[in-house]
């Protein structure tokens, strides 16, 4: 998969896309990710790429026309366009699942009040928001759907985290998990997991997942 990231701060992306998984994604050429300043796409003496809302109010807004000359040349026909900002709708697993299947996607990172309204009309394909609360640019919502996506293209994840995946999948949250020592300070593991009883483990695991979600996560049921 291609990722393009149009962005005012592309240094914030050093660091969080070169470890791990994605590293390993990205040198084993399952993802081709590209960060774009916005800023190179104005060409005015300062190089401006916000200006204040017509109508009065407060903040600033990112002007279109170096949002749209960076579209029209990072994108072909099949990329999927989508802008971050605490407007657009929740992202979340299944939403990452949809975006996994994309050829390319263009990520476009917002910044102070947002976008001016025809970026969104003419070009984006989807508004997605990570959560709500306001982050001071969409940087690390742009790289959190990365990460999420990545995780999910064919290759990325060896048989083991794969496997994993599966069977949390359930739509429920974890059951609790213990290693060794089956005492420690005191704090015992549960005997069931200590009994070796297959059937009994898998109820026992079950039975909490269904508790923890109810406790913690309703909505989920
Ligand atoms: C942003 C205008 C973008 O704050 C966010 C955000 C929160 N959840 N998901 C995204 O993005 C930065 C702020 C203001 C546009």
């Amino acid at each position: 998969m291609k990722i393009d990231v149009l962005t005012l701060f592309p240094a914030m992306f050093a660091g969080p896309l070169d470890e791990s998984i994605i590293k390993r994604a990205r040198e084993s050429g399952l993802l081709d990710l590209r960060v774009h300043n916005l800023r190179d796409y104005a060409h005015d003496r300062h190089r401006t790429v916000d200006d204040r809302p017509f109508g009065g109010g407060p903040g600033m807004l990112l002007k279109p026309e170096p949002i749209f000359e960076a579209v029209e040349n990072l994108t072909s026909e099949s990329t999927r366009i989508i802008l971050l900002s605490p407007s657009g709708r929740t992202f979340n697993q299944a939403i990452a699942g949809e975006l996994a299947e994309s050829k390319e996607l263009l990520l476009i990172s917002g910044h102070y009040e947002g976008f001016d309204e025809r970026v969104r009309e003419q070009l984006a394909d989807d508004e997605l928001s990570i959560g709500d609360y306001v982050l001071t640019n969409g940087a690390l919502p742009v790289m959190v759907i990365i990460d999420a996506v990545t995780r999910l293209l064919p290759g990325v994840l060896g048989d083991e985290e794969s496997a994993q995946e599966e069977s949390f999948s359930h739509g429920l949250l974890e059951y609790p998990q213990y290693t060794r020592p089956a005492d420690f300070r005191g704090m015992k593991v549960p005997d069931v997991l200590l009994s070796g009883d297959h059937a009994e483990i898998a109820r026992w695991r079950g039975e909490q997942a269904r508790l923890r979600t109810s406790e913690r996560r309703p909505d989920l049921l």
